[in-house]
């Protein structure tokens, strides 16, 4: 009967142990920084799923903005305008165009452009070294549909540059008026992190004859609350951790049952 019982015991207690440990905790998944769009603002979420945008390929009419969130991911990204014949490489100026945007390489911040022209694509890709050409990392606005020039087949001569790509100089943010092809950015990338525009950004639709700069600015009310910035990050860090304390808990669940076990054992062992 004693040893009966001290096996039955050990084989529970090894039933508690022979649980497998839970799995792995998963790879957080990343939380979108980007909120939704709302009218006259479009919101592009940067490295949220590996090295891209997303979305990649967005149709704004004049006047809107459209804003690139990125993350605090200890990886800087950029948005850099560049031309469909060379997807990787800043757009320079020439006689006839004024050089592209480029908001630098930068991390935990927000930058944003204004369209200006929305009936000519708008090409953009990431400056960080391999970004562009080995991952693809390019983005575009108002790109046709149909035909050559399409989102697709920028991205796809942006994949055959591969290795080859050239690395890039980062001299910080290139903005104002004076740069910025069928768009501009008025404002270097800040963080605001809470959807609001920059309070300077609208100002820059303005300089759209066609109108329509004045949905950014109505969706733009005022000085949000400055501590709500930090939310998206605390949530995001937030579901991360919740994986090893289930972990924790479920070792303090066996030690406690091995315990109980143990003193059952001597009960048994008294009686008899
Ligand atoms: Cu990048």
């Amino acid at each position: 009967m004693l040893f009966a019982a001290l096996f039955l015991f050990s084989s529970l207690a090894a039933a508690q142990y022979g649980i497998p440990p839970p799995p792995p905790a998963p790879v957080a998944a990343a939380v979108p920084l980007a909120p939704a769009d709302s009218p006259g603002h479009v919101n592009i979420n940067v490295a949220l799923s590996g090295f891209a945008f997303s979305p990649a390929n967005v149709s704004a009419p004049n006047g809107t903005a459209v804003t690139f969130w990125f993350p605090n991911s200890g990886l800087e990204h950029s948005v850099t305008q560049s031309s469909f014949e060379n997807p990787c490489t800043y757009l320079a100026a020439t006689s006839n165009t004024s050089a592209g945007f480029d908001s630098g390489l930068t991390q935990g911040t927000q930058f944003t452009i204004v369209i200006q022209d929305d009936t000519k694509p708008i090409w953009f890709h990431c400056k960080q070294i391999s970004h562009c050409g080995s991952f693809g990392m390019v983005g575009s606005i108002n790109a046709p549909t149909t035909g050559s020039n399409t989102f697709d087949a920028f991205q796809a001569a942006a994949n055959n540059i591969g290795a080859g790509e050239v690395s890039e100089t980062d001299n910080g943010p290139v903005i104002g008026a004076t740069v910025g092809v069928n768009a501009v950015a008025s404002v270097a990338p800040t963080n605001t992190g809470n959807g609001a525009l920059p309070s300077s950004a609208p100002s820059s639709a303005g300089a759209n004859s066609q109108g329509g700069g004045a949905a950014p600015s109505a969706s733009n009310p005022g000085s949000p609350a400055p501590q709500s910035s930090g939310a998206p990050t605390l949530s995001n860090s937030g579901s991360g951790a919740s994986p090893s304390t289930t972990g924790a808990g479920t070792k303090i669940q066996a030690s406690v049952g091995a315990l109980l076990l143990g003193f059952f054992g001597m009960i048994v062992l008294a009686q008899m």
